[in-house]
């Protein structure tokens, strides 16, 4: 008893941006950002927020599998740019879709969190209490980042995509190894809101973008993703010729290409659309989940197993296997 993965499917919002534009409107250049990242465009949301992008994924989860919105049990959306701190941004995605049965919250855990939103969904399941739960990650990273700044600015972009989950006999739960360290939180931190009351200390200007130390985020994500990745095949009893795809999150080519060599896997077991798509946080390992079924890189109803790895804000660092049952 436990659940499957029976339905992928993303949104990316239309609007594209190429580093071009970028240049015309911040001292940066086409060169560097793909050098130095592997990013060529973004997708840049124009009016849809969070839950829009959420719910236009989540629709087309459904569509995937032939299902109605309101035979859903639960929506778990991951994210770290609700559209408010109340509502969730699942609440708001029940109303746009209609799932009136769901219950629906949100898990911040940024860059990490579809992985975490993931693990909580499978282990819901796993009780057996439900038929179909909503796995989403979904971001509009454009209202967090400071675009007069352009060593972030360049980095991120929109978007969403997810997971269904359903009730079956024979679980796709493998392994996970899950790790937070909140003592480092300052490395990257976003829409910082200032104790302000009429009863608080000093009023403080209101910061409200993202800011994040690349080289300390970067090191972290080097010294703790190939151990992560070593521990979770060594709990699930993994060998390299055991996992069809790595899907880790899209932050950094160069960074995947070290991590790469690290865990000495070849180059060419990690996914990658970050050329598309930019960084989209929590959304970024749901799109390229569902980009890599539709092409039929990976097949549900294979048996084959994928590790999926996020990392970053938090600081936060996951990884989970799954088999594609
Ligand atoms: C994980 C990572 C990053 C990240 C950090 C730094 C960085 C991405 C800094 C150096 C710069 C190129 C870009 Cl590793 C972000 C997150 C958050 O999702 C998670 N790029 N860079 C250069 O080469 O000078």
């Amino acid at each position: 008893m436990g659940s499957k993965i029976s339905a992928t499917g993303h949104y990316l919002p239309e609007q594209i941006i190429t580093n071009d534009d970028l240049a015309k409107i911040m001292d940066t250049s086409d060169e560097w950002i793909s050098k130095r990242t592997g990013i060529r465009q973004r997708h840049i949301s124009k009016d849809e927020n969070t839950s829009d992008l959420a719910s236009k994924a989540a629709l087309n989860i459904l569509k995937n599998r032939n299902i109605t919105a309101d035979q859903i049990d639960f929506i778990i959306v991951a994210t770290m740019t609700a559209d408010a701190g109340s509502p969730s941004t699942a609440c708001l995605v029940q109303e746009k879709i209609g799932a009136s049965k769901a219950f629906c919250f949100d898990i911040n855990a940024a860059c990490s969190g579809f992985v975490y939103s993931l693990s909580t969904g499978i282990h819901l399941m796993q009780s057996n209490l439900y038929q179909y739960g909503l796995i989403i990650g979904a971001e509009t990273m454009s209202k967090a980042v400071n675009w007069e700044d352009r060593s972030t600015a360049v980095l991120f972009g929109d978007g969403a995509g997810g997971i269904l989950l359903e009730r079956t006999e024979d679980d796709c739960f493998v392994a996970e190894d899950i790790h937070s360290d909140g003592g480092r939180h300052g490395a990257l931190v976003s829409d910082t809101k200032k104790l302000k009351s009429p009863f608080s200390g000093t009023a403080e200007e209101e910061q409200s973008y993202l800011t994040m130390d690349g080289r300390a985020i970067f090191d972290f994500a080097i010294r703790s993703v190939p151990d992560m990745i070593r521990d979770v095949m060594l709990k699930g009893n993994l060998v390299e010729g055991d996992l069809k795809k790595i899907i880790a999150h899209q932050a950094n080519i160069r960074l995947l290409e070290a991590i790469s060599k690290k865990v000495k896997l070849p180059f060419s077991l990690f996914a990658s659309n970050i050329a598309d798509t930019g960084n989209t946080s929590a959304a970024s390992i749901p799109i390229l989940f569902d980009q890599l079924v539709q092409s039929k890189e990976i097949q549900l109803g294979t048996r084959d197993k994928v590790l999926m790895t996020g990392f970053g804000g938090g600081l936060t660092w996951g990884a989970i296997v799954v088999s594609l049952n």
